[in-house]
């Protein structure tokens, strides 16, 4: 075995260790407004997305998904202060909705998910 190949073998060793440390840094839903299956009033709707570690806001995506499969993507608002966040709004009529967000960690790794609710007069 040449020393070139024991340091390649050295450098796979120590990526994975690096993944493995950094697992608990993706990007993990852990509250929202509204939440799952939720109900608000129809008007204008603020929605916030908390993840447990810090996400790239610029990045990450939020589509609002309505009843006729028709997809919006929502802009999201940059803010420094809840680097945890992505916050955004959308005016909205009565009916069933789903927000499908997919975020972005600092890691580099992207989760997604869905957030159905229902929207009253
Ligand atoms: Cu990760």
């Amino acid at each position: 075995m040449s020393l070139r190949h024991h340091f390649g073998t050295f450098l796979i060793a120590a990526a994975c260790t690096v993944a493995s440390l950094s697992a608990s840094a993706h990007a993990i839903l852990i509250d929202s407004t509204p939440k799952l299956n939720d109900t608000v009033s129809a008007g204008h709707v603020d929605m916030v997305f908390t993840y447990n570690s810090k996400i790239d806001q610029h990045r990450s995506r939020i589509v609002l998904v309505k009843e006729d499969k028709s997809e919006t993507v929502l802009t999201i608002a940059a803010n420094n202060t809840k680097p945890n966040e992505l916050d955004t709004h959308a005016d909205l009529t009565p009916g069933t909705y789903t927000i499908r967000w997919q975020a972005l960690a600092l890691d580099g790794h992207i989760t997604r998910g869905d957030v159905p609710f229902t929207v009253t007069p």
